[in-house]
C-alpha cells in the first residue's frame, strides 16, 4: 500500500504492546508517523522529550518511522501530515467504546481520514502503560511489557 499512516498515543512510556501495533502497520504502510500526545492534563510520568526519545529508541529498528508530537486535535496533525489513516490498537472489548467514539468524532471532523484498527499479538493483548507504570514503581520486573530502552529508564526513575 502506498500510503502512509499515523499511530497516535500518550506513549508514556511506550510498551511491547504499543511496539506489536506499531509493528503491524509499518508491514502494510511504507511510512508511518508516530504522534506523541502532548497530554499534559494526563500528567504524564515521563516528559514529552523522554517519551519521543523512548519511541525512537524502540522502533530504531524499523524503516518509514518518523516521530513527532502533538498538542491539539488528531485529525489536523494528520492532514498537516498529508496522512489519511490513522492506526489504533484494539487490545479488547473495554478499548472498544472509548475507541468507537473517538474514531466517529474524527470521522465527523474530517470525513476525509480513516481509522484503522489492529489487534496485538495475544501475548501483549493485557499490556498497557499504566499496569507497566504501577509495577515499575512497586519495583516489579517490567523486562516483557517494555522494550529495553524503557526498562533502563523506568529503572532509573525507581532503581
Ligand atoms: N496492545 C495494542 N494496542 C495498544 C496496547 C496494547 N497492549 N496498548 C496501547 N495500545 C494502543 C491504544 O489502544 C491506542 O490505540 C494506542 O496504542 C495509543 O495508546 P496510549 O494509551 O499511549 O494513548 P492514548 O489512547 O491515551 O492516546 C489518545 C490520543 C492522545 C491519541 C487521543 O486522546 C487524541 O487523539 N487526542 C487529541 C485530541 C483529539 O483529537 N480529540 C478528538 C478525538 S475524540
Amino acid at each position: 500500500m502506498n500510503e502512509a499512516a499515523v499511530c497516535a498515543g500518550t506513549f508514556d512510556p511506550i510498551t511491547m504492546g504499543h511496539l506489536d501495533v506499531i509493528e503491524r502497520a509499518s508491514r502494510i504502510f511504507p511510512r508511518i508517523v508516530l504522534a506523541v500526545a502532548t497530554n499534559p492534563g494526563k500528567n504524564p510520568l515521563f516528559s514529552l522529550e523522554e517519551r519521543i526519545e523512548l519511541v525512537r529508541e524502540s522502533t530504531a529498528h524499523l524503516v518509514g518511522i518518523e516521530i513527532d508530537s502533538f498538542a491539539g486535535l488528531l485529525v489536523d496533525f494528520a492532514e498537516s501530515k498529508g496522512v489519511r489513516v490513522i492506526v489504533r490498537g484494539l487490545r479488547a472489548f473495554s478499548d472498544f467504546e472509548y475507541e468507537f467514539q473517538m474514531a466517529l468524532t474524527n470521522r465527523k471532523l474530517k470525513p476525509q481520514i480513516e481509522t484503522l484498527f489492529l489487534m496485538p499479538k495475544q501475548d501483549y493483548s493485557y499490556v498497557s502503560s499504566s499496569n507497566v507504570r504501577e509495577v515499575a514503581q512497586l519495583g516489579g520486573d517490567t523486562s516483557q511489557f517494555v522494550p529495553v530502552p524503557v526498562q533502563r529508564a523506568l529503572t532509573a526513575r525507581f532503581g
